[in-house]
């Protein structure tokens, strides 16, 4: 029989909500990370566990077969779908402490850019992935990341830009964060980004999509 911790990721893999959800047609009926998250806790199994080896596990997988174009935007929006129901029995162990974050993520659209479908896919994963996520929106003002950066310290800053014409502001909240706080590591990301755009504004990082941001938050904070 699948450990407890297997199910919890291939529930979220899946983006099996919970035994209600309808979704997916061939798991009707069957427990859900809801259901699953609520039973490991109970059993006593370690929150870390519940986090490391079952939902992150299932997120990680779905975010790399979104990369390799195997599944598509509403697979990812269920699985982290079913991840959040998951992490809402998880809360209470991150506000005692019980449970570790990765780290902290702020992310946002970029100012005068108010596309934030590819941004919000991006929080999820990384969310996804064990990281606390600050989610600044869109149209988001380098005050507003210097403000938020004040706030976190430690965290690690990602900008989001879908129109040529907002690439500029990019550049310049890149500029304002390495001038005001050049510790912290920016990833840049969005459909008309470059590697080399992304080199020529100074941004530490460029992330196709969002399983390669989760990467880069690995190896940028290892
Ligand atoms: Co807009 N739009 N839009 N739009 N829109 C585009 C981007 C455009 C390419 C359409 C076109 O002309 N073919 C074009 C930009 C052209 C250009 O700049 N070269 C365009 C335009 C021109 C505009 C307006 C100016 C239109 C107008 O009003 N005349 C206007 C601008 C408004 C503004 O922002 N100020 C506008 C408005 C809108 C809507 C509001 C209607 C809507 C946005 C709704 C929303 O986001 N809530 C919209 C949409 C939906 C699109 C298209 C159709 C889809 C964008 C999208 O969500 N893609 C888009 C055309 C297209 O792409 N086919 C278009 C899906 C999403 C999952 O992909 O965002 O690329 P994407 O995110 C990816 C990666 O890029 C990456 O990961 C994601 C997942 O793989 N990624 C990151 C993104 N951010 C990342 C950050 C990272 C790492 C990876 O690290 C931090």
């Amino acid at each position: 029989m699948d450990s407890i911790l297997e199910l919890l990721a291939n529930c979220t893999e899946r983006g099996k909500v919970n035994r209600d959800a309808p979704y997916p047609p061939d798991m009707k009926g069957e427990d859900g990370t809801d259901e699953l998250t609520a039973k490991a806790l109970a059993d006593g199994v370690d929150p870390n566990l519940v986090l490391n080896e079952g939902l992150m596990v299932g997120m990680g997988r779905i975010g790399e077969k979104f990369s390799r174009n195997e599944v598509f935007v509403p697979d990812l929006l269920m699985a982290a779908r079913a991840m959040s129901a998951g992490m809402a029995h998880l809360q209470p162990y991150f506000d005692s402490g019980a449970a570790q974050r990765k780290g902290t993520f702020i992310v946002g659209t970029v100012q005068g850019d108010l596309h934030d479908i590819g941004k919000n896919l991006v929080a999820m994963v990384v969310e996804g992935g064990g990281w606390e996520v600050i989610d600044l929106g869109v149209d988001a003002t380098a005050e507003q990341f210097l403000e938020a950066i004040e706030a976190h310290p430690d965290s690690v800053v990602g900008l989001s830009a879908l129109l040529t014409t907002t690439m500029v502001n990019m550049e310049k909240i890149v500029s304002a964060i390495k001038e005001k706080r050049p510790d912290t590591k920016v990833l840049v990301g969005g459909a008309p980004l470059t590697q080399d755009f992304s080199d020529k504004i100074g941004a530490d990082g460029y992330s196709k999509d969002p399983q390669a941001a989760l990467d880069f938050l690995s190896t940028a904070c290892a």
